[in-house]
């Protein structure tokens, strides 16, 4: 599918979820390259007046920054007693609504708002569509620095294939914001029981928090090219 296709899928996923906000609300603001068309388009409706009165509470930085240059208002956590929708991208989504995310390093805190809030709703091109998660997006891992190495051998011990992630602009391990390591795990079969693996993970000493989000997402906006138009 075209580059262009591609972005067209994703302005529209965006716009679809950013005509779902609304006024007087709190908003999770996610992270990645949907997610960020979906608070632009927040940000025009706030400067078209159609929107008013909204808060946004950003899952990583890059959510900060893109919220503060549409204008949208940010809020957090300690500020506010719940969030009403929260909009977010994914790497992953199969058929029971089940995510693989922190392809942006962000999902410990992507997780925490996701999760919160009363709806989330999840914005994907159609290539992140599939049947088992795993197959193709390794599972991503947040590590505490000191535990790396103890980590890498507990997930070999469950069958995964760990690599810590390295920067592709800057040289060295990525860090996350919470200063974090990301360890990215290959599961040569896919992963077979999300929901027990999320919970595996997180019980290994030195686990912060993983990428799977099992139970978490409400909907799914779907970007995709029909007749070589984009559709929702
Ligand atoms: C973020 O969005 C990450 O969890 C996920 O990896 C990413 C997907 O980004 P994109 O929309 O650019 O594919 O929430």
């Amino acid at each position: 599918m075209s580059d262009d296709a591609v972005t067209l899928m994703k302005q529209q996923v965006g716009k679809a979820a950013a005509d779902r906000v609304q006024s007087g609300t709190i908003v999770g603001l996610g992270t990645g390259s949907t997610t960020a068309y979906a608070i632009q388009y927040i940000g025009e409706r706030l400067q078209k007046g159609e929107l008013k009165d909204i808060k946004g509470i950003p899952t990583s930085f890059q959510a900060s920054v893109l919220a503060k240059k549409y204008g949208i208002p940010l809020t957090s956590l300690d500020e506010v007693d719940r969030i009403d929708v929260a909009i977010d991208g994914a790497d992953e989504v199969d058929p029971q609504k089940q995510l693989i995310k922190g392809g942006g390093a962000a999902h410990t805190r992507e997780k925490i708002v996701d999760s919160l809030a009363e709806q989330f709703i999840v914005v994907v091109d159609s290539s992140k569509l599939v049947d088992k998660l795993g197959l193709g997006f390794l599972l991503p891992v947040e590590v505490i620095p000191m535990a790396m190495t103890p980590v890498m051998r507990a997930i070999e011990g469950l069958g995964g294939e760990p690599t810590l992630r390295m920067g592709v602009k800057k040289a060295g391990p990525v860090v996350t914001d919470e200063g974090n390591l990301v360890i990215d795990v290959k599961f040569a079969n896919g992963i077979e029981n999300p929901a027990d693996l999320e919970k595996t993970l997180n019980n290994i000493p030195g686990v912060l928090e993983n990428g799977l989000f099992v139970d978490t997402a409400d909907v799914i906006l779907v970007g995709e090219v029909k007749d070589g138009q984009p559709s929702v």
